[in-house]
């Protein structure tokens, strides 16, 4: 168990629409105001998906190029695309993502239900993406929404080696209806079966979110936090923006005698 705590921030995600969510940061200004004001509160990483002019997700080149050189700009923050971008994304433009040249990627390990969609990684797309991270030097944080995924996380590292950075840093992404459920047994159960010398952060969805980080803080996990997971802050409120969500995961962190990372130390960790 490391003395202290990364903690990722997902402020956007693929899913919640701009006008259901006012309080979403879908410009580039609203995710840069955002990441600086996550990074001052006590996040290390950002994980970034991005909308164009409409609000819609989109995996377009340019703006993907943009949104890493102002994020680099603007904060210090280690900046990982999203590679998993919205369930309707081709795999061509999910590759395509790490032309941008972000510090690391998320890269999903297995296929998923995802509500009433199907979040699709088959095995031959996942060692093509694995494989052009190792090319292209972008670090990987291995994206787990269920056991299965773990065995393809083995298969994958025994097939093609260690990941850039050297460091295999997974994430267990809990509560996705048709994914691991959101509560403690089930985080020991994935942790159990990580490889050797891995590390691990969680994240819950929605209501799973304060069980699944207090289970991850107990367990010697990291955290992600963010609205791309969770827009309840408590029952019947609102979450008012991404800042408070990582403020409160700084504060249990450092409750639990494991303060937050900051991004220097990150960036040694995450083997960058
Ligand atoms: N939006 C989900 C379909 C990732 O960022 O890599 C996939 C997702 C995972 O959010
Ligand atoms: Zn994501």
């Amino acid at each position: 168990m490391t003395g202290t705590t990364l903690i990722t921030v997902a402020p956007t995600g693929a899913e919640a629409d701009k006008s259901a969510v006012p309080a979403l940061p879908v410009t580039l200004d609203e995710l840069v105001a955002t990441a600086k004001a996550c990074e001052a509160a006590g996040a290390a990483v950002v994980h970034v998906h991005i909308r164009d002019a409409e609000a819609r997700p989109t995996l377009d080149p340019g703006r993907l190029a943009d949104t890493v050189a102002a994020l680099r700009a603007e904060t210090t923050l280690v900046v990982q695309l999203s590679t998993g971008g919205a369930v309707s994304d081709p795999y061509e433009a999910r590759l395509r993502v790490l032309d941008a040249a972000p510090d690391a990627c998320s890269l999903t390990c297995g296929t998923v239900n995802f509500g009433d969609d199907v979040f699709l990684n088959p095995w031959g797309f996942v060692a093509e993406l694995y494989q052009a991270t190792q090319e292209k030097g972008v670090v990987p944080e291995f994206e787990l929404f269920d056991l299965g995924h773990i065995a393809t996380l083995h298969r994958l590292l025994d097939r093609y080696g260690p990941p850039y950075g050297g460091r295999v840093h997974c994430d267990l992404v809990m509560g996705v209806p048709g994914g691991f459920a959101g509560d403690l047994r089930t985080v020991a159960a994935a942790v159990a079966q990580l490889p050797a010398g891995a590390t691990w952060s969680a994240t819950g969805i929605g209501r799973t979110a304060l069980p699944v980080l207090f289970a991850a803080l107990s367990g010697g996990g990291h955290l992600r936090v963010g609205m791309e997971d969770t827009l309840t802050f408590a029952k019947g409120r609102p979450v008012r923006d991404n800042a408070e969500l990582v403020t409160r995961a700084a504060a249990a962190a450092t409750l639990a005698q494991r303060p937050p990372m900051d991004s220097t130390a990150a960036r040694a960790f995450l083997g960058l």
